[in-house]
């Protein structure tokens, strides 16, 4: 299987700008890009990453998305003045031209899909690549919200066509609703689109009534898209987490996608003057973390929005580290989620019902949901209850007589890994003989090594310990 962790960054995505007065495009600057960069070298993160280069997208690529009327468009601002690209940029909605866009817009599609490929070739296993201008808000005919070229979306099409893949879960953890990539795979069931969202009723950007939670996708593509919408500012990790406990884990493991693309926008972060959530750095590493779970690991991240450059540069960080595989950081903070998050996300999964079967038995178990019941169980009660709890250990047991088989356990001592650092011992009982699985307590590292599996240990020992 794939090791190590691409990292797709080139300082020439640094070399366009906002060249007049538009207050509400000029967060959107260079430094994002350099001060994410500046800090991956600060943590000795960079070296530790495979580098992989950027290349421009073709037009072909770009046309997996966008119309040749529109590529025109773009293409077009190029030889611009000032005064003409403020022309062309009033024609979207927070927009901005500079005569370098249309050369960064392609590097920016080219290094999403340099990923792709690295991580669909088993160059590596995972990765991330820092690109501007971001892209989920951008649409066939039309640049939106700082966006030019759909990056995620075009990446997605781009792996279902070269690789053959049937199921892609995008993830889109930016505090805005990437309304471009919902339009692109509406009727898709192909791609699972999941998108949470500072909406405030409808009242925030980009003010559209598909934002909600009632938009769940079209025709075919019905189930396949996951809106959860934020009527309040504030939201922080324990209403991320709720969100992915109880809306997008069960659903993303029941979908068993083949490749995962992370709409990375860290806007949705502390700090932010965008987004005014309160999620920490550190909630970042733990929802990459979630996501490392499904798809062999496979996944690919690209920088979206982030306007704070010193919280996008630590949520940044924390998920290289977090794709390298160090131990996650203790999450802080309030543990429980607010009424209105808890409110949005009883919408969204009472909306998806009829789509999932983790969402159709609520509580009573039928005979049919008895199968996922165990897995259910885990991440509608058990992860909650222990990330309220924050423990300094966590002792895993399970008895003889179980029908979790060694992935099922495998998959939850994963599921707890955030938690007390990664100090977890499992038992496992087989008949009287007893199994110890994945320990790095250093009480017990006397039991003896069976075998390896990333930050966890499987032992052979007797329990109790001494
Ligand atoms: N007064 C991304 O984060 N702001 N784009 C409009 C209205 C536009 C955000 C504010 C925000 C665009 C990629
Ligand atoms: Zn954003």
């Amino acid at each position: 299987m794939a090791s190590g962790t691409a990292l797709i960054y080139d300082d020439e995505m640094t070399s366009y700008k906002l060249l007049w007065d538009d207050p509400e495009c000029d967060i959107e600057v260079p430094e994002r890009l350099l001060s994410s960069y500046e800090q991956l070298k600060h943590y000795h993160l960079v070296e530790r990453c495979i580098h992989v280069p950027v290349r421009e997208g073709t037009e072909e690529e770009i046309m997996l998305v966008h119309s040749s009327e529109y590529l025109e468009v773009v293409k077009s601002t190029q030889t611009m003045n000032e005064e003409e690209l403020q022309r062309v940029s009033e024609n979207y909605d927070a927009v901005y031209f500079h005569p370098n866009t249309y050369r960064c817009a392609k590097l920016a599609v080219g290094a999403t899909l340099q990923l792709v490929d690295s991580v669909m070739s088993g160059k590596v296993r995972n990765g991330m690549a820092l690109v501007r201008p971001p892209g989920h808000h951008s649409q066939r005919n039309a640049a939106n919200g700082f966006c030019v070229f759909n990056n995620v979306a075009i990446a997605a099409q781009y792996a279902k066509r070269r690789y053959g893949l049937q199921r892609i879960l995008i993830v889109d953890w930016d505090v805005h609703h990437g309304q471009g990539i919902q339009y692109v795979f509406e009727e898709d069931p192909s791609v699972l689109y999941y998108s949470w969202h500072r909406y405030e009723h409808q009242q925030f950007w980009p003010l559209l009534r598909e934002s909600d939670y009632d938009a769940v996708g079209q025709g075919k593509g019905k189930g396949f898209n996951l809106n959860v919408p934020w009527n309040k500012v504030g939201m922080g990790n324990s209403d991320y987490l709720a969100a992915f406990f109880h809306v997008l884990l069960p659903v993303a493991f029941e979908f068993v996608p083949e490749l995962i693309l992370v709409s990375s926008g860290y806007d949705s972060g502390i700090g932010d003057p965008e987004g005014q959530m309160n999620a920490t750095p550190e909630c970042f590493a733990h929802l990459t973390h979630f996501l490392m779970q499904l798809a062999n690991g496979r996944l690919c991240a690209v920088l979206e929005g982030g306007y704070h450059l010193k919280s996008l540069s630590e949520s940044v960080c924390m998920t290289v580290k977090t794709l390298l595989r160090d131990p996650l950081p203790q999450i802080s903070g309030e543990m429980a989620p607010c009424l209105s998050a808890i409110e949005s996300i009883q919408n969204v999964r009472g909306a998806h019902k009829p789509y999932w079967k983790c969402l159709m038995y609520e509580g009573n178990c039928s005979s049919d949901a008895e199968r996922n019941n165990f897995f259910c169980a885990v991440l509608g009660f058990i992860l909650p209850v222990a990330y309220s709890y924050q423990p300094d250990l966590v002792i895993i047991v399970i008895g003889p007589n179980r029908s979790l088989g060694v992935n099922g356990i495998s998959l939850l001592t994963c599921l707890l890994q955030g938690l007390a650092e990664s100090q977890i011992l499992v038992v496992i009982q087989v008949r009287s003989v007893e199994v110890t699985v994945g320990c790095q307590h250093p009480h017990y590292q006397s039991l003896t090594r069976i075998h390896c599996a990333g930050r966890y240990s499987i032992l052979f020992g007797q329990f109790p310990l001494k």
